[in-house]
């Protein structure tokens, strides 16, 4: 069976985790923090999640895992048929990627850490995400999903991809995602009332404790 390695306090973990069980895809869920040596074993670049495919292969990153899932298990397909609308969903992932999660997460040592920043991070943090907010409006077709009337794989990155958006951008940039983005705040309700959503917001809320203590523990 395929394994999913990583644990359920982390948003990349969740993008995978729920499109294999959007896919109906059978998996062993593998807990693992990032950079411990059960974690470098299944990926050189010790961040979380990896997966061990049904095969035996050894992939990371979470884009990278759900376009092999897409490919390995083309039934229930998280991807549009039509190639041209198939590349707006890899353009709203990538802009979900690049200006929002990852603009977000340079500041999470703030929010976890009570670290302070320059101003002039913050500004360049609030400037990146902006122009992924814009990016976002501009992009998002909210028909009710981000690109029309069938969930896609764009829908389940941006979702996990928020998560550190929404929390950085109101704590330490007078900023809200939610605010910027005509539209998402509702899309952003009807994605968390989904069973999976609920099944995987109850797991991460279970690993809470468990997550702060491998982060708070001298390495
Ligand atoms: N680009 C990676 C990012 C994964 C990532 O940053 N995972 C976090 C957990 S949410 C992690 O492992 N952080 C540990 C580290 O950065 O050393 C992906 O898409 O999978």
């Amino acid at each position: 069976m395929l394994t999913l390695h990583g644990f359920p306090f982390s948003n990349y973990h969740n993008i995978v985790k729920h499109a294999l069980m959007q896919k109906g895809v059978s998996f062993d869920e593998h807990i693992v923090y990032p950079n411990t040596p059960a974690m470098l074993a299944v990926n050189p670049t010790g961040k979380a999640p990896a997966m061990t495919t049904e095969k035996g292969t050894q992939l990371s990153e979470s884009s990278v895992l759900v376009e092999y899932l897409e490919d390995a298990y083309p039934e229930h397909s998280l991807f549009p048929q039509d190639v041209e609308v198939r590349g707006k969903v890899r353009q709203l992932m990538k802009v979900s990627e690049l200006y929002l999660e990852l603009a977000a997460r340079r500041l999470l040592p703030a929010v976890l850490g009570n670290i302070e920043f320059p101003q002039a991070t913050l500004d360049e943090v609030k400037s990146v995400m902006e122009r992924g907010a814009h990016a976002l409006a501009t992009l998002a077709e909210f028909g009710p999903f981000l690109v029309g009337s069938e969930l896609t794989l764009a829908d389940i990155y941006l979702r996990y991809a928020l998560a550190i958006p929404k929390m950085v951008g109101p704590a330490k940039l007078h900023w809200d995602i939610m605010d910027a983005v005509p539209g998402l705040a509702e899309w952003d309700a009807m994605m968390a009332s989904t069973e999976i959503a609920k099944k995987i917001d109850a797991d991460q809320e279970a690993n809470a404790a468990e997550f702060m203590a491998y982060i708070s523990a001298p390495k």
